[in-house]
């Protein structure tokens, strides 16, 4: 028997204080269905990463939230990255690999640490500040457009549009109907930013159109690839940088071992996208009847991964609730892994360092002044608003 919890992980009680039902649901078994909304779900490490890597039995091309594709009609152009399988899925990946690959990131460091440096040297001389709007969205929605190539205005459009997107991959919730809302406004805008025209001839956006023009894909394509770096690349980092803020402000130990050796920027960013999984969910559909530890699930399930909780995981994780920058993180799951593994990480990772960098050498002291506010989304973990003050170092 599959045990059955009252659990809506979709809910903003769920969203306040997720830690006490991702236990519920791990202590429960290795799989367990949530009649709320007639799915299963994995939140054990164990079990969410063999899901991740068995994309045979776990098919994405029928959607990674909630909606089944073979059911009902996608609600945009579906992903050539996230909602395909194989074959279609390694054509397009292989490109964006190449796009997004360790080489083509490298080359962007100096101007990403060199951002960082001002956006922290201003908030210094602010001294309080709101942590989300004036440094985790400010940094990503200038040097990620950047690195795309495309133009200075209306870059902000990118967070209404990302947080709908994020919000659809869970039930039609007044949280996704009020996202829809919000975007609805720059929807034709982002279309357009996707075209070649609309970007510069260098950067990431280009590099996507020049392999139309050596034939690998098609311009429709290009530009469906396009609005995947668009949608994915942004509330991703502002909540991954925002996680980070707030862990070290809470954890003041961490932060002044920090800045004792700032060399450890990267691990920094890496653990706090462990600890607090901004990406906290996707879902993937069985292709055939599947067995999870003693249970069988039928064709055509869908099955809810909870990153969140798989990487608070105490059967694999020593202290699992404890920000520790020292501690071996590898093989978390908060970029997900296996052949749908995120493919910004790389531009994830350098962001996080440049920042968490800056702040190391510049930063003496961060704390939280006033009532953090929690942000609501179907995916997404992260902050509204937290209001920090910082002195020089
Ligand atoms: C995409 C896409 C959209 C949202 C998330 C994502 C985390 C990808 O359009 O490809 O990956």
């Amino acid at each position: 028997m599959i045990p059955a919890l009252d659990i809506d992980p979709f809910c903003q009680a769920f969203f306040d204080d997720p830690y006490p039902a991702h236990a519920a649901m791990r202590d429960a078994g290795p799989v367990v269905y949530l009649p709320a909304h007639d799915i299963h779900a994995v939140a054990r490490y164990q079990q969410v990463r063999d899901m991740l890597l068995d994309w045979g039995s776990y098919a994405s091309g029928r959607g990674v939230g909630l909606s089944d594709f073979a059911k009902e009609k996608p609600w945009r152009l579906p992903s050539l990255l996230l909602e395909t399988d194989p074959p279609l899925h390694d054509r397009t990946r292989k490109l964006m690999d190449k796009v997004l690959s360790p080489s083509a990131v490298r080359g962007l460091r100096e101007a990403f640490v060199a951002a960082a440096e001002t956006l922290i040297d201003d908030l210094l001389r602010r001294g309080s500040f709101d942590a989300v709007p004036d440094l985790a969205e400010a940094y990503p929605l200038t040097v990620f457009p950047d690195a795309i190539g495309m133009p200075a205005q209306n870059r902000r459009f990118l967070l209404p549009y990302g947080n709908m997107v994020f919000n659809s991959f869970g039930p039609r919730n007044a949280m996704f109907e009020a996202a829809l809302v919000d975007a609805a406004p720059v929807l034709a805008w982002v279309q357009a930013q996707s075209r070649r025209e609309a970007l510069s001839s260098s950067g990431f956006g280009a590099a996507i159109h020049a392999a139309a023009d050596d034939g690998a894909i098609s311009v429709a394509e290009a530009e469906v690839l396009v609005r995947s770096l668009l949608t994915a690349g942004v509330d991703t980092t502002v909540n991954g940088l925002g996680a980070a803020i707030y862990c070290l402000a809470r954890f003041q130990n961490a932060f002044q071992q920090l800045r004792a050796d700032p060399s450890l920027a990267r691990a920094a960013f890496e653990e706090a996208v462990r600890l607090e999984s901004p990406v906290q969910t996707f879902f993937r559909t069985t292709t055939r009847e599947v067995r999870i530890g003693e249970e069988t699930i039928s064709e055509g399930s869908k099955v809810l991964m909870l990153l969140g909780a798989a990487n608070r995981d105490p059967r694999r994780w020593e202290r699992a609730d404890e920000f520790d920058l020292t501690r071996r993180n590898a093989g978390h799951v908060g970029f997900g892994t296996g052949i749908h593994g995120c493919v910004g990480a790389v531009l994830a990772r350098l962001e996080g360092e440049a920042v968490l960098g800056a702040l190391a050498r510049k930063v003496a002291s961060i704390d939280i002044v006033g009532e953090p506010k929690r942000r609501y989304n179907n995916t997404l973990r992260g902050m509204a608003s937290l209001p920090v003050r910082i002195t020089a170092g």
